[in-house]
């Protein structure tokens, strides 16, 4: 229960996926305190908050890296309930691997929990010459097609230089869907509540 008196602010669990060496943990790193860590491998989880601006208000996006190889995939599953959106990164200087890509996001897509979820597709790693474009990754992925049942978007990024990261996150903060919690209707009701307090004067 809070009693600290902080004002409560609405937060929306985010569901960063992709394959191994994508660059979900630099970019997530680099968004958070701006520095290029030196990542390793993501066995387990790695969970950072941002801060967001939703319209006017601020939210916290907790952001969940669940990390990308294959043998950790199969516990995705177990990360997707309670999620209001989803970060697909895609290395989109690894040609070779796109294929793998666009396989693992659709068999995101087809998951009970993540159904109508809005997705935010970052095209990483655009610093590097031969990268595949927006539009290429679009065509590839077929994405107009797999995301016509919910509100999709791609951006380029990079984790390295940090350009695109908050563009694409903002995006994401835009597209949730925030369910109102307890805290919310409590704090609402209060509102109105001193609203006819006064008009009633
Ligand atoms: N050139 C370049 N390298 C990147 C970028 N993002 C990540 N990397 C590198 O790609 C490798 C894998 O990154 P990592 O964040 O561990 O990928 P993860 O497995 O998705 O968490 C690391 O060597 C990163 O330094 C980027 O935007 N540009
Ligand atoms: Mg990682």
């Amino acid at each position: 229960m809070g009693h600290s008196g902080s004002r409560h602010k609405p937060e929306a669990r985010i569901l960063l996926l992709g394959l191994d060496n994508a660059g979900k943990s630099t970019l997530l790193y680099k968004l958070k305190y701006d520095e290029n860590f030196h990542t390793v491998p993501t066995i387990g989880f790695n969970v950072e908050m941002i801060e967001a601006k939703k319209n006017r208000d601020k939210i916290s996006l907790t952001v969940w890296d669940v990390g990308g190889q294959a043998k950790m995939r199969a516990f995705w599953r177990n990360f997707y309930q309670d999620t209001a959106g989803i970060v697909f990164v895609v290395d989109s200087s690894d040609v070779k691997r796109l294929d793998e890509a666009k396989g693992v996001l659709e068999q995101s897509l087809r998951s009970e929990h993540l159904r109508g979820l809005p997705v935010v597709v970052l095209a990483n790693k655009q610093d590097i010459v031969g990268a595949a474009t927006v539009t290429e990754i679009t065509e590839q992925f077929n994405l107009r097609k797999s995301c016509s049942d919910r509100d999709w978007f791609i951006q380029p990024c990079s984790a390295l230089t940090g350009a695109g990261l908050v563009d694409g996150f903002r995006r994401m903060a835009h597209l949730v869907k925030m369910t109102p919690d307890d805290n919310n209707i409590k704090e609402t009701v209060k509102y109105i509540r001193a609203k006819s307090v006064i008009q009633k004067k």
